[in-house]
């Protein structure tokens, strides 16, 4: 495979309404998309990296330095031959996951397209169809909460994740699990407790949650192997779990029963597949989560769920729960039982629109291979082994 350039660009689009969690609320959002540009094909990537680094440790403006002045060099540099040599050709600076994402998804998007297979078959994937349940965030009221919930029930989704922290919690699933007793209903912490908490979140047991989703530090695994022997509830982990060691850790430390897998959190396909082969091996089933996505990275999740042990249903749903337009054709929908049909077709299978991208576009930069020869490196890295 050769690499001819690559275009890195920040794009601005509002969500269709605000997405509230315990460490704050978007309602615009800053994505840098990237196109890998390879003898005539052009693969796309996503960020993930959110507008301010609370979910992790990168922003929309970090993952820019990185890609710029590091990352797109070094994969330009690196010659590399298949997506599966992108994280080698990257290994030289630690963490910045997100920002690598991006990259190397977008070879796996070319490398589809050559292949003329589909990116779900490329991956291993192995289904026709993903099972969607819904990511809702903090609401102004219970009542307004329960219309949501009224409307995605309707709209088929199979599975309801509430987004709660300290005192925003316990009634809103009292409220969600007495109009409906039997709904798939799990919660999402993103880290807002502590261990001082344990017994209040003992008290989640009585709502027969499906999963308790990173309800204590984003970096830990051991206080959640204590709180997970204190509950019934399965804890499940997004934000720990970085790569195929740490899913290993934590299911050897029982910190969890479940794993949320993202592409971004984890640094591209190549890692992704690994923490989905080491849970398959040990039998801890998976679902793919979102990070607000435009039609770039929800293609991408829609492909990576396709992958056998992605059992439980994800947080990967329909365009229009964002974007009054998406960037891709035809936006993702969901059909009413619930489910995305995983396109048949080579690469992608969906097409970036790329007139309405460039009229979102605020900034935009080109790499060339051909002009990195006299680059000015201060320190000589070398790529670890
Ligand atoms: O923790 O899963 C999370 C969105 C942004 C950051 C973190 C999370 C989320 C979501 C939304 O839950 C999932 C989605 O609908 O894309
Ligand atoms: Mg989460």
């Amino acid at each position: 495979m050769k690499i001819d350039s690559v275009v890195l660009r920040e794009i601005r689009m509002p969500l269709v309404r605000p997405f509230e969690t315990s460490f704050g609320r978007t309602t615009d959002r800053r994505i840098l998309l990237v196109e890998v540009q390879s003898e005539g094909i052009t693969g796309w990537g996503e960020c993930t990296a959110g507008e301010h680094a609370s979910f992790s440790e990168e922003s929309t403006d970090t993952a820019w330095l990185m890609l710029a002045n590091e990352l797109i060099p070094a994969l330009l540099r690196a010659e590399i031959s298949s997506p599966g040599s992108c994280p080698r050709a990257m290994n030289h600076v630690r963490g910045n996951r997100m920002a690598k994402a991006a990259l190397e998804n977008a070879v796996w998007d070319v490398e589809s397209q050559q292949a003329e297979m589909p990116l779900a078959e490329l991956l291993g994937g192995i289904r026709d169809k993903i099972v969607c349940g819904v990511s809702i965030g903090i609401q102004p009221s219970v009542g307004q909460l329960l219309d949501v919930v009224e409307t995605e029930l309707a709209a088929g989704y199979q599975r309801i994740k509430l987004k709660c922290k300290p005192d925003c919690d316990v009634e809103l699933f009292e409220a969600v699990r007495n109009r409906w007793p039997n709904i798939l209903l799990s919660c999402d912490a993103n880290a807002s407790y502590r261990l001082k908490d344990q017994e209040h979140l003992r008290s989640f047991d009585a709502f027969r949650l499906l999963m308790i989703e990173q309800p204590l530090w984003h970096d830990d695994f051991y206080f959640h192997s204590l709180l997970q022997r204190q509950l019934e509830t399965s804890i499940c982990l997004d934000e720990s779990i970085r790569n195929r060691r740490d899913a290993l850790a934590a299911i050897e430390m029982e910190s969890c029963r479940v794993i949320n897998i993202k592409l971004g959190r984890v640094g591209g396909f190549s890692e992704a597949i690994r923490v989905h082969n080491v849970t398959a091996e040990r039998g801890v089933p998976v679902w793919c989560g979102g990070m607000l996505e435009t039609g770039i990275g929800r293609a991408h999740n829609i492909a990576l769920s396709s992958l056998e042990n992605f059992i439980l249903p994800g947080d990967v749903s329909a365009s229009s729960r964002y974007w009054t337009e998406d960037i891709i054709e035809p936006a993702v929908e969901v059909s009413s039982k619930g489910e995305i049909k995983i396109p048949q077709v080579p690469g992608r299978g969906f097409e970036v629109k790329l007139d309405r991208v460039e009229k979102l576009t605020v900034r935009s930069e080109r790499f060339h291979a051909r002009n990195l020869a006299h680059g000015h490196p201060t320190t000589q890295l070398k790529a670890r082994a």
